[in-house]
């Protein structure tokens, strides 16, 4: 089986990329222009354009009819590419200040030109080497808010809500977040990628039938509630920043899903990063987590206040009912996203690059006793300062 290309379909090569972009004049004639491969994601080419002269970048990303990360036996639409410059467009119509700037993109090449964002750093490259980075939290809840509420049937008119919908079925990777995420982690999958020292841990998660059965209920919420535009990947390696400016990129999962999901896999995040540190460095992302939640739970407020189309929104209890969904649903969400970076296909690096070998093993044992813990205390945790709580050391 082979993902459908058009016969115009061609992955790029460096001088091939320095072509395209004289071709398309996003740089002087006569500019003598240096381009490197960067991409050290899963999935996709990304070449790096820089003008030597006057130092102006811009990145060329370009997807490839399969997953990078295992090869040409796990094919891939490439209608992926449409997804994620769609989304980013769409997502600039809420927090332009939280996205690239798209500058060209082509569905049959499946190509998106962007702004160069290398004045940034990856976000979970920045929280690994010890930087606070303060205003991530805060940025990261006021997007999630905003591209959230106003693609939801709250701050959508239903009619437009359906037309965005079609837009954005996105099966093939859709398919991959049900697999990695939620089901191979909790079975004897070959996909799992784990320490043998892990086994007996392995082994509880496979036995525990409470927890399978909440995260069967998770899965279901992921692949039937189609509550809002998702990022789909949110995961601290899409967030570009520095101390002041935030950009999330790669929404190539993008689909409508549960608003959770989203809040989940980036709380998930922050806590594989927490345990990664030594106990007295952890309380930042602690704060980030709260700041995360406490932002966008008021700026969807203020959404729903101010711009909500449906009537129901004016009934008094029904934003709390709603938030208190969403909260709930991200705790179970980031369980299942915790437990998948680290017995799953794709690891991070804030886990596996934990030296000593011993200190990696424990706390991979923490994550996964974190992860279990949340999913089955879904409802029992009601605020976001508790979720320091479950982190066992
Ligand atoms: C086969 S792709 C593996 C993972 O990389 C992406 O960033 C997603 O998180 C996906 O689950
Ligand atoms: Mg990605």
């Amino acid at each position: 089986m082979s993902a459908k290309k058009s016969s115009l379909y061609e992955s790029l090569t460096e001088s091939g990329a320095i072509a395209l972009a004289k071709r398309l004049q996003l740089f002087e004639e006569n500019s003598n222009l240096t381009c490197n491969e960067i991409g050290d994601g899963n999935l996709n080419l990304v070449f790096k354009l820089n003008d030597i002269e006057t130092g102006e970048g811009i990145i060329i990303k370009q997807a490839l009819p399969y997953a990078k990360v295992i090869g040409e036996s796990y094919p891939l639409t490439l209608d992926r590419s449409r997804i994620e410059a769609t989304a980013l467009l769409k997502q600039g119509e809420f927090v332009p200040q939280y996205v690239p700037k798209i500058l060209y993109t082509d569905d049959q090449l499946a190509i998106t030109i962007m702004e160069d964002l290398s004045r940034l750093q990856i976000a979970r490259t920045a929280l690994i080497e010890g930087k606070d980075l303060p205003l991530l939290s805060k940025h990261i809840g006021e997007f999630l808010a905003k591209t959230l509420f106003y693609t939801s049937d709250y701050g959508l008119n239903q009619h437009s809500k359906k037309s965005l919908v079609k837009q954005f079925i996105n099966p093939d990777l859709c398919k991959i977040t049900e697999d990695l995420v939620f089901t191979d982690p909790f079975f004897n999958h070959d996909s799992n990628d784990y320490e043998p020292e892990l086994g007996p841990d392995v082994e509880r998660i496979w036995q525990d039938q409470a927890l399978k059965l909440e995260v069967a209920k998770l899965k279901q919420k992921f692949l039937t509630k189609a509550e809002a535009l998702l990022h789909g990947d949110l995961h601290t390696g899409s967030i570009f920043a520095d101390d002041k400016e935030t950009k999330v990129i790669d929404p190539e999962f993008a689909y409508f899903g549960p608003i959770g999901f989203d809040i989940g896999q980036f709380i998930a995040n922050l806590l594989l990063n927490a345990i990664s540190r030594d106990t007295e460095n952890q309380e930042v992302l602690y704060t980030h987590i709260e700041t995360t939640w406490n932002v966008f739970a008021k700026e969807f407020t203020t959404a729903w206040k101010k711009d909500a189309l449906e009537i129901f929104t004016k009934v008094d209890g029904y934003l709390e009912h709603v938030l208190s969904e969403i909260f709930e649903e991200a705790i179970g969400f980031a369980g299942c996203e915790i437990i998948r970076r680290t017995i799953g296909l794709a690891h991070v690096a804030d886990l596996d690059s934990i030296q000593p070998y011993e200190k990696r093993i424990v706390t991979k044992q923490i994550a996964l006793s974190l992860g279990s813990e949340l999913i089955k205390n879904q409802k029992n945790i009601t605020k976001p300062e508790q979720f320091k709580e479950y982190v066992k050391q």
